[in-house]
């Protein structure tokens, strides 16, 4: 283990919630809407590392491993495009405060340990589209799919074979 990973934490999307917001995405978004996340791609970043060493990586975990906070429910009830980062996604009106204080954690976490932190205030969203670059119709949101989250996971993101591919290296349970 001696290459850089390009690393993220993320919250990772229950299978039969994913498998709904597929289908939901494909009756309501056409093929020139964006290119669509695989489904098993489909998650929520907490906080983007961004290339990190291994010994960076374990002290990473170690910090993250040290969180203690109980778990949440997520409620999805919110979608929308940001043009300038050519992105339709799906999220909550209201976040919950859980959360917002485990990204934040995460963040700052990760600030302290020489990761290049965005000033921009944490926006919970779950890419479903990319390369969205004209404004598209985005429907109301006449769903909302509720799951507890009971853990967090450290990503790893790939690039093989012309596709992008992430993979859940390590998870840690959000106490009860
Ligand atoms: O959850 P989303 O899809 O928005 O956009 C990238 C993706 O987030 C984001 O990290 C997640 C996993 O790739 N990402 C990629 N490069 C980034 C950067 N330089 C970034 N986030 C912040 N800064």
């Amino acid at each position: 283990m001696t290459e850089p990973k390009r690393l993220f934490f993320a919250i990772e999307l229950p299978g039969p919630v994913r498998e709904q917001i597929i289908t939901w995405r494909a009756a309501h978004f056409a093929p020139e809407d964006g290119r669509p996340l695989a489904s098993a791609n489909l998650h929520l970043t907490l906080a983007f590392l961004g290339e990190v060493s291994p010994d960076k990586q374990q002290a990473l975990s170690q910090l993250a491993g040290r969180i203690r906070q109980p778990g949440f429910t997520l409620k999805l009830d919110d979608a929308g495009q940001w043009l300038r980062s050519r992105v339709v996604w799906l999220g909550m009106r209201q976040p919950p405060r859980g959360l917002l204080q485990l990204a934040n954690m995460l963040r700052a976490q990760a600030a302290r340990s020489g990761c290049y932190q965005s000033p921009q205030p944490f926006h919970p969203h779950i890419t479903l589209l990319r390369d969205a670059s004209h404004a598209v119709a985005i429907p109301p949101p006449g769903f909302c799919w509720s799951f507890p989250v009971t853990e967090f996971s450290l990503y790893a993101s790939s690039f093989e074979r012309g596709r992008t591919r992430y993979s859940a290296l390590q998870r840690w349970t959000l106490a009860e």
